[in-house]
């Protein structure tokens, strides 16, 4: 991994033919004449420059970090390695769930950039969240991938020498780390430079920063993240870093990467399921509104379903890591199942803990979501945040009492319900 490069610059539309037109991975592509390629900025993320760069023979995605954080300026520097980071977890990730990311065509350390497959016609999922659209077979691909990664780069799988190497190498992404130890964890519970909110939402605001307890377990959960190395994690993923079709999902941007406690990825993207949940009066006409909110729900359970399903396989089947090995159980005809529920039982309430942190963090901290930001009328919006808020709160202080997703989607509903402004 490199340190900032002096020979980096950022491309643009006007520059990126003639800086990548000897990149042979893009010009088999492409075509070599890279005057017939067009390119067009579509990065929408808070970080990084997208381009597509396209042809009448195909198309790719370049993707760009850029040395300060892209929504705030660059008085806000953040690491070029983030983009070794994340060349590093899609390489681990498609070995360990082949298909489940863009494949990567080529990878420029010093220029900080991936060039990679373009997923088309693949929007994102928050997009067709908020516009009522189903995918099928998301619960499936998206359960199967938490399980897999998650399985497949523990201590429960790899071989000790290997786990521990990756585990120094990923410490190098440390500022990303740093942006979720603060605009996750901490930043919502107090006054923050950067936070920013829906006006109506101080009387809950304060409920939030008066609870003692919750702020406790909040920062034992920070204590987990920061602590609990037990495997590598895409480490935002949010239905933002999620494109779809109709029938197809794939996992994009782990640039967050990091090793840490299982039930962090599937604990966000619960919380971003929920978070679509909840804002859906914002965007559906009442008529369609139950419907389409169940639809969300079930997307939910049956994600978890599959992720434990998934777990339970992989934990039957390529158990050959240091963790609960087959020496103690199985050879001696003894059953590990037991030792599998209760692993699995601690993931579920460390993940219920993530989801309601995370709930709380996009709508109090710096990076909210268009779920709720696009909804334009504020009293609604308010109303409606603010009953994701107090869910957040619950599910932090009731993480180990909440005994399945059923559970936890019943208390969505009841939330749906309420009046809490
Ligand atoms: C300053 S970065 C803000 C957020 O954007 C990324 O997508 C992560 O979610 C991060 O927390
Ligand atoms: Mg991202």
């Amino acid at each position: 991994m490199q340190d900032q490069n002096a020979a980096y610059k950022p491309l643009s539309t006007a520059t990126i033919a003639a800086r990548l037109g000897s990149v042979d991975e893009i010009s088999a592509r492409l075509g070599i004449d890279t005057g017939t390629w067009r390119a067009q900025e579509v990065g929408d993320g808070n970080l990084n420059l997208v381009f597509i760069l396209s042809s009448s023979k195909g198309s790719v995605i370049v993707k760009q970090a850029l040395p300060y954080v892209r929504l705030v300026g660059d008085s806000w520097p953040l690491p070029l390695s983030r983009a070794f980071f994340e060349y590093q977890t899609l390489s681990r990730q498609a070995a360990r769930d082949p298909g489940s990311v863009p494949e990567v065509y080529h990878f420029d350390e010093s220029q900080a950039l991936l060039v990679m497959e373009y997923l088309t016609p693949h929007v994102l999922l928050r997009k067709k969240l908020i516009a009522g659209e189903t995918v099928s077979g998301l619960s499936d691909t998206l359960g199967r991938f938490c399980a897999r990664t998650a399985f497949r780069g523990s201590d429960l799988s790899m071989k000790t020498s290997a786990k521990k190497a990756d585990t120094a190498l990923y410490q190098g992404n440390d500022k990303l780390m740093a942006i979720t130890e603060s605009l996750i964890f901490t930043d919502p519970y107090f006054d923050a430079d950067l936070n920013h909110r829906t006006d109506g939402l101080d009387a809950v605001v304060a409920k939030l920063r008066n609870d003692v307890a919750m702020k406790s377990t909040v920062q034992q959960m920070l204590l987990m993240f920061t602590a609990n190395a037990e495997t590598l994690l895409h480490g935002d993923l949010h239905s933002g870093s999620i494109m779809c079709t109709d029938n197809d999902t794939k996992m994009i941007d782990p640039e967050f990467g990091f090793y840490g406690p299982i039930g962090f990825d599937i604990g966000m993207l619960i919380a971003n399921f929920l978070m679509a949940y909840f804002s859906q009066p914002g965007h559906r006409a009442p008529g369609e509104l139950a419907e389409y909110q169940n639809w969300i729900l079930n997307v939910i359970q049956s994600t978890y379903d599959r992720f434990e399903t998934e777990f339970t396989h992989l934990w039957t089947t390529e158990r050959t890591g240091i963790l609960f090995p087959h020496a103690l159980f199985e050879d001696q005809g003894q059953s590990s199942q037991g030792a599998c529920l209760a692993v699995l039982n601690k993931i579920r309430q460390d993940a219920i803990g993530f989801c309601g942190i995370e709930m709380h963090r996009r709508v109090l901290s710096l990076a909210h979501n268009a779920d709720f930001e696009d909804i334009e009328d504020v009293a609604v919006r308010a109303s409606l945040e603010a009953r994701n808020l107090m869910m957040g709160r619950e599910l932090i202080l009731r993480r180990t009492e909440i005994p399945d997703t059923r559970a936890l989607c019943d208390l969505a509903k009841k939330y749906n319900e309420e009046a809490v402004l």
